[in-house]
C-alpha cells in the first residue's frame, strides 16, 4: 500500500493520475495547504519543503522499511523504477524521458505556478497596477514553453517516446490553461495531445479526480490563508 500525501492541485494530479495508470493501491492522505497542515512536524518528516506531494511506499521493491519520497518528479520516477512502466530501461529511452520530467519541473511547473499566482490569486489582494508586470512576464514565459511543447508534438503521439511519466508530469500542467491566460486554438498539437491523447485516458480521468470533493474553490477564502500560502519566509520553517 502507498500513502499519498495529497491536495487536489496539479502537482498531485501527477501522482494519482501514475497511481491509476499502474493501477497500484494507495490511500490518500488530505494535506490542506490552506489552512497549514503542510507545516505539521509529522507531514515535514516526510516532506521538509512543506509542499505535497509526497508518498510513504510501505511495500519498497527489495523489501525492508517504507520509503517516504517528496517532489513530484522523483515520485514519478521512483514508481517508474518501481513498476518498470512508463519509462524506459534503455539509456537513451530514460534521458529522453527524465528531460521532459525535468523541464516539466525546473520549467513549465514553476512558471505556470507564477502565472496563476499573478493572474488569479494576486489580484484578490493587490492593487493591479502590482500584479501587472508579473501577470505579463509569466504568461509570456508559459506561451513560449506552450510553443515548445507544440513544436515538439507536432511529429509525435507523446512527449518523449512511448506513453511515460513525462506527459502524466505535462498534462496537469496544461489542464489549468486559462489562468495562464492561454488558449489552445494557438498551439493545434498541444491540443490534440491534451484533450484527445491524454484527456481520454480513463487514468488520467480518473487521477484528476481522485480528492477533487476536498477543494472547491481557487478564491483565498480568508487573511489566514493568505498568509499561509503567501506569506511564508525562512522563518516560518525555521
Ligand atoms: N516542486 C514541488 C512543488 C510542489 C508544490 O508546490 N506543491 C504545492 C501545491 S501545488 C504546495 O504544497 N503548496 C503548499 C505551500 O505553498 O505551503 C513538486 O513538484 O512536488
Amino acid at each position: 500500500m502507498i500513502d499519498l500525501y495529497y491536495w487536489p492541485t496539479p502537482n498531485g494530479w501527477k501522482i494519482s493520475i501514475m497511481l491509476e495508470e499502474c493501477a497500484l493501491a494507495y490511500k490518500l492522505v488530505p494535506v490542506n495547504i490552506g489552512t497549514g497542515e503542510q507545516f505539521k512536524a509529522e507531514f515535514l518528516a516526510i516532506s521538509p519543503n512543506n509542499r505535497m506531494p509526497a508518498i510513504v511506499d510501505h511495500d519498497p521493491p527489495g523489501g525492508g522499511a517504507p520509503v517516504a519520497v517528496f517532489e513530484s518528479g522523483a515520485i514519478l520516477q521512483y514508481l517508474a523504477e518501481k513498476t518498470g512502466r512508463f519509462m524506459p530501461a534503455d539509456l537513451r529511452g530514460k534521458y529522453e524521458v527524465l528531460q521532459w520530467l525535468n523541464w516539466q519541473m525546473g520549467g513549465l511547473g514553476p512558471m505556470a505556478g507564477q502565472a496563476t499566482h499573478f493572474n488569479v490569486y494576486a489580484p484578490q489582494f493587490t492593487p493591479a497596477e502590482h500584479v501587472a508586470y508579473g501577470q505579463t512576464r509569466y504568461t509570456n514565459e508559459v506561451n513560449r514553453l506552450f510553443g515548445v511543447l507544440d513544436r515538439r508534438l507536432a511529429d509525435r503521439a507523446f512527449v518523449a517516446g512511448d506513453y511515460s511519466i513525462a506527459d502524466m508530469a505535462i498534462w496537469p500542467w496544461v489542464l489549468p490553461y486559462k489562468n495562464f491566460r492561454q488558449t489552445l486554438e494557438d498551439f493545434p498539437n498541444l491540443r490534440r495531445w491534451f484533450s484527445i491523447t491524454m484527456g481520454q485516458r480513463p487514468a488520467v480521468r480518473k487521477g484528476k479526480e481522485a480528492g477533487a470533493e476536498l477543494r472547491r474553490s481557487q478564491t483565498i477564502r480568508s487573511e489566514d490563508e493568505r498568509r499561509i500560502l503567501f506569506g511564508q519566509t525562512a522563518s516560518t520553517v525555521r
